[in-house]
């Protein structure tokens, strides 16, 4: 939820004067504080101090008594200009001021005081301290002194400001909400996956419920792949240079590779993209004109040099499986292809229950000679055919400049994510270089050769990003095909144990996933672990159950179902699945 404000809007100036207040209340409480920025941010207003001490908790209660304090004095705030030695004057004991002022290219200097606090500033500002509206302290930070990180590290305190106290509650509702979603705290306590930092950053393992997540996830695509006539392939994620130097990578990619391994007499490298395996695939035989499209798919995994401050949680990593595809297709048929490509993407977007995404139309930057292949006919003619193609299916579709591939333009789909932070998912792209660097034909229905045009797409994107976002868009809490546990049977006392075993049993013969708490633990606790964990079905077991073939059945919503027949539960189990499996 993005906010744009403006130094005109009351919010600003609102934000601004909390900013001045907090800075008040710690150089009051904290002897030797030095003070330096403080603006009103997005969302509320940060300080920063150079303290003797670390701040705490308890700290961030005393600042904001103190704040609240003056908000109740409803102290003015009053404008003024001063000559710049009586501003060095006054802000003699504060380097950070004294080295701003210097900074300042006017002989006058611009502050605001209210009660005995001044700051150097342009405002503007509320009139009184009782109008600054809602606040709550929410973090204490690192930040380096002008962002530089060879400058001394002060600390931030900041703080969220509505002019509500609804307001404001609704945004730390929304906060709060995103951080029980985030999936790298959701992948932490649901136990999908994990990172150590002897294998490094960005190269994720996934553990085994995360690895049943994507199986799944995995099947599901596969699955719908090969209702649409794609064939699947596996190759070796890595190559020799001299593939990578022949398809453009070196010249334009080798920024985003890892380095090259030297070898006796030759350098390897990782792949950073499946293309050239699956090219050498289509011409490892001659090829007619009857074979095509020929849709080439592979759960590709691919090697990137990320930087390590854009890698995070699974959303952007260094090792990464695609869900992959290359379709190599006569220039006649690459519409339908393309309209094709979009279907299977609503299809899979339909049943996993994604709904809010937008479409770009990734161009390349025509100066940019580095970064794109230097061929102007080829581009045009490929962003014609990609415009035509979303205009035939009616799409709405932003552009964007210097977002396509080296090779060709893509139609990327972005989506969101909690922190209202955009990535392409699933693209679509058209390539008639790589076809060219390859010389790849094949013979026509003329008898003579021509050369294929190649749509790369990948639907569902690398299993990694599309993992990150559906564990936040669940909460964690998947759908019963998708969860790595469908059922927990709960035994009420040790002597249940057996039957819940057999119950287990029962239920993995046709394939769900179920586990058997048989702790020693009292069975409202192993309930509540089961919601914790997100299970799907508890099915809780005692004398009653045992003796009539039942399990009494309990929804992670909390909704009870009571006592069912197992052959119900089955039933009930695998129609959920079925039905959530079919798309319109
Ligand atoms: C679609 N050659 C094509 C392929 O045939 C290709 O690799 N395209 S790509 O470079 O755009 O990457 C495909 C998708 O991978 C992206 O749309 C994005 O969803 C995902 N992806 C890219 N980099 C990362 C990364 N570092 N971490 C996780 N996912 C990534
Ligand atoms: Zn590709």
């Amino acid at each position: 939820m993005a906010e744009d404000i403006t130094p005109n809007d009351a919010l600003y100036a609102m934000r601004h004067s909390a900013a001045h207040i907090m800075a008040e209340a710690v150089l009051e409480l904290v002897p030797g504080a030095k003070f330096a920025i403080g603006p009103p941010i997005e969302h509320g207003f940060y300080y920063d101090f150079e303290l003797p001490e670390s701040l705490t908790n308890d700290d961030l209660a005393k600042i904001d008594r103190r704040m609240r304090r003056t908000i109740k004095r409803n102290v003015a705030f009053e404008h003024s200009e001063i000559s710049k030695d009586e501003a060095r004057q006054m802000f003699v004991d504060q380097p950070y001021k004294l080295e701003l002022i210097d900074g300042i290219e006017d002989d006058h200097v611009s502050i605001y005081a209210h009660g005995k606090f001044v700051d150097l500033c342009e405002g503007p500002h509320v009139k009184r301290s009782g109008k600054v509206g809602a606040f709550k302290l929410t973090s204490i930070a690192g930040a380096y002194w002008r962002g530089d990180e060879n400058n001394t590290m002060l600390q931030r305190i900041y703080g969220a400001l509505f002019e509500t106290q609804e307001d404001l509650d609704a945004h730390l509702e929304r906060v709060e909400d995103a951080q029980r979603r985030d999936h790298r705290r959701l992948g932490r306590e649901l136990e999908l996956f994990t990172t150590h930092e002897d294998i490094g950053a960005g190269l994720p393992l996934w553990l085994p419920k995360g690895a049943t997540v994507r199986r799944k996830l995995e099947e599901f695509i596969t699955g719908l792949e090969r209702e649409a006539g794609y064939q699947h392939v596996y190759s070796p994620h890595l190559a020799k240079r001299e593939l990578f130097e022949r398809s453009g990578h070196w010249d334009h990619f080798k920024d985003d590779m890892f380095p090259p391994m030297d070898l006796d007499h030759e350098q390897m490298v990782l792949r950073p993209m499946n293309c050239p395996h699956h090219i050498l695939i289509y011409s490892s035989k001659l090829r007619s004109y009857r074979e095509l499209p020929l849709r080439l798919a592979e759960m590709g995994t691919m090697y990137r040099w990320e930087r390590s401050g854009v890698i995070g949680g699974l959303s952007r990593v260094r090792a990464m499986t695609l869900n992959d595809a290359h379709i190599f297709c006569e220039p006649s048929q690459v519409k339908e292809e393309f309209s094709g490509v979009m279907q299977l993407v609503e299809r899979a977007y339909d049943i996993l229950g994604i709904t809010e995404y937008s479409y770009q139309l990734s161009l390349r930057d025509p100066d940019d000679k580095e970064k794109y292949v230097d061929n102007d006919e080829m581009w045009d003619m490929a962003e014609d055919i990609l415009r035509e193609a979303m205009d035939d299916l009616g799409l709405p579709y932003t552009e964007a400049t210097g977002e396509a591939a080296f090779y060709g333009p893509k139609l990327d789909i972005q989506f969101a994510d909690l922190m209202g932070r955009e990535e392409t998912y699933s693209t679509v792209q058209i390539d008639f270089h790589l076809p060219k660097q390859f010389d790849l034909s094949y013979i026509g229905e003329d008898g003579a050769e021509h050369q294929p045009v190649i749509i790369h797409r990948g639907v569902l994107s690398t299993m990694e990003r599309m993992m990150a976002y559906l564990i936040e868009l669940y909460g964690g809490a998947f759908p019963l095909w998708l969860a790595p546990v469908q059922a927990v049977v709960i035994p009420i006392a040790d002597r249940h144990i057996d039957y819940a075993r057999r119950v287990a049993v029962d239920l993995r013969a046709v394939d769900l996933r179920v586990e058997l708490d048989d702790r020693g633990e009292r069975m409202q606790a192993k309930i509540r672990d089961a919601q914790l964990q997100k299970v799907p079905y508890m099915l809780v077991v005692g004398d009653k159950e045992e003796e009539a073939g039942t399990v009494a059945v309990r929804q992670r919503s909390g909704e009870d179902l009571g006592a069912l027949p197992v052959f119900q539960v089955i039933d009930r189990l695998q129609d959920e699945i079925t039905t959530a499996m079919k798309s319109e």
